[in-house]
């Protein structure tokens, strides 16, 4: 297993929309573990294979407290969201440090594959809810901070580009 590099916003590889997965291969199993190891290790709930440069519809998710209970989704779509509407505050593994407020549906049902490429279905509230949108924003090349005003975002920038040059 290895953990992987991942991508900072405004790196324009993370607008790229990513393409479905066609197998669920060797390949794409070494590419999950790899990816649960890069999370777990980040302390994130969540990745799209897309912050780690790879345009695929991928993500790995976590929420569980004792981070025992990963989930992987291949090629998730949306079937059903609520009409209820929450905002809560969002961070990212690719905008370190920056969080906040985004509205998305409270509840929603995804059809995915698992890790075994196996189809199912997902109810999802609360966490895990918000961590699935975010997660498949992430593969249509969406990062949270364009849901923000411009001025937040262009702050975002100047702060994780000078985050850049001090780590330099
Ligand atoms: O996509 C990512 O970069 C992962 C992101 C997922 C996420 C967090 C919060 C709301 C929606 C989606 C993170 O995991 S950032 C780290 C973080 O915010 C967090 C970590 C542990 C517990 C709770 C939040
Ligand atoms: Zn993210």
């Amino acid at each position: 297993m290895a953990l992987l590099p991942i991508l900072r916003y405004p790196d324009p590889r993370l607008f790229k929309v990513a393409k479905p997965v066609a197998l669920v291969d060797a390949r794409m199993r070494a590419l999950v573990a790899d990816m649960l190891e890069t999370m777990y290790a980040a302390d994130g709930i969540g990745l799209a294979a897309t912050q780690v440069d790879v345009h695929e519809r991928l993500i790995v998710i976590d929420v569980s407290p004792q981070h025992d209970q990963p989930l992987v989704l291949i090629n998730p779509n949306l079937v059903w969201s609520s009409d209820e509407i929450v905002k809560r505050d969002e961070g990212c593994l690719s905008v370190p440090g920056i969080y906040d407020g985004v509205e998305r549906p409270a509840a929603v049902k995804v059809r995915a594959q698992d890790g075994d490429g196996q189809e199912r279905e997902i109810d999802a509230k609360d966490t895990l809810a918000q961590c699935i949108q975010h997660e498949m924003d992430h593969l249509m090349g969406r990062v949270f901070v364009q849901f923000l005003s411009a001025l937040k975002q262009s702050r975002i920038k100047s702060k994780l580009q000078k985050q850049l040059r001090d780590e330099r």
